[in-house]
């Protein structure tokens, strides 16, 4: 495999980062995660805009325009014949000293790794995902913005180990005030007759780019979709509920702490959703050329 390491494209062995980097002594860096699909890079435009939100936000600059970091995904995907593929986008801090002063680092560094994805297994797009809400709350607004993509996922590292030894794949992120986030690696979303619910960003979700794509192929197919607040009751009293993430696309959820949700099984809705979304995925995307 060939990696993009600030420019130039090095064999994996060669793939190598500084002890130094603030990246690893502080997960001082921001990061992207994209797929693609038939030979084109899906919503590159928006995930490189977010890259570069979160890297303002976080008062990174990177050394590139965003039609260079573009230019540089396609360029590694060729390269690696990542025609259906994840591709991971990082820029961290750089080397600096020890002291977390990020103004040690003379130079952020750009890595593009394009390979393949660990996808949730067939059958669960099939009967439905088990999952749990966790004690684990996600980040305050003010303390790391969850918009912000960044190296630091602890957070959610820690829910994903309290769903996993509750004998499930993913949690569901409460706020500080109890409003349902997100889960670890995906956005939620509530299904009321034909109407979608989703929470607000400033309740502590990320503003996933499959969700805004999710919600798009909804109204084209006569959903009612909102932002609401919900808390544990929506969840429970839900018709479905699904999740949404670049990697598990559209998944539905039929269990949340050991409740039934719905008729427990996956809803048409859902499922009508999760198809839409693999003709657009098909349809769409930057060639790799
Ligand atoms: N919430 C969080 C916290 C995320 O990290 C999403 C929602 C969904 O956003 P997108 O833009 O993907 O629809 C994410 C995305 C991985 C991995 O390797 C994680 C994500 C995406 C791709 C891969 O764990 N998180």
């Amino acid at each position: 495999m060939k990696i993009y390491m600030n420019g130039k494209l090095v064999p994996e062995r060669a793939a190598k980062v500084s002890v130094f980097d603030h990246g690893l002594l502080y997960g001082d860096g921001v990061f992207e995660g994209i797929r693609s699909y038939d030979g084109r890079v899906f919503m590159l435009d928006e995930h490189v805009d977010r890259l570069f939100r979160s890297a303002k936000a976080i008062d990174l600059k990177i050394p590139l325009t965003p039609q260079g970091v573009a230019r540089a995904v396609v360029m590694t995907c060729k390269a690696n014949k990542t025609l259906n593929g994840y591709i991971r986008l990082v820029v961290t801090r750089g080397v600096g000293t020890l002291g977390l002063n990020p103004y040690t680092c003379s130079k952020p560094q750009i890595v593009i790794i394009a390979g393949n994805i660990q996808l949730y297994p067939r059958k669960l797009y099939d009967d439905g995902l088990s999952i749990v809400t966790v004690g684990t709350l996600r980040n305050h607004t003010e303390s790391i913005n969850p918009q912000i993509k960044s190296l630091n996922y602890l957070n959610n590292v820690m829910a994903k180990i309290e769903a996993i030894n509750a004998g499930c794949m993913e949690a569901v992120m409460l706020n500080q005030q109890g409003f349902v986030a997100e889960a670890t690696g995906d956005n939620i979303f509530v299904v009321r007759g034909k109407r979608l619910i989703t929470p607000p960003p400033w309740c502590g979700t990320l503003e996933g780019i499959t969700r805004n794509v999710v919600m798009k192929l909804a109204v084209e197919d006569g959903c009612d979709v909102s932002e609401q607040v919900l808390t544990r009751y929506d969840l429970y009293t839900a018709d479905e509920v699904f999740l949404t993430g670049t990697a598990a696309e559209v998944i539905p959820v039929v269990n949340i702490d050991r409740r039934s949700i719905g008729a427990g099984v996956p809803g048409l809705v859902t499922r009508r959703l999760a198809a839409a979304f693999r003709r657009f995925a098909g349809s769409t995307g930057t060639p790799i050329v």
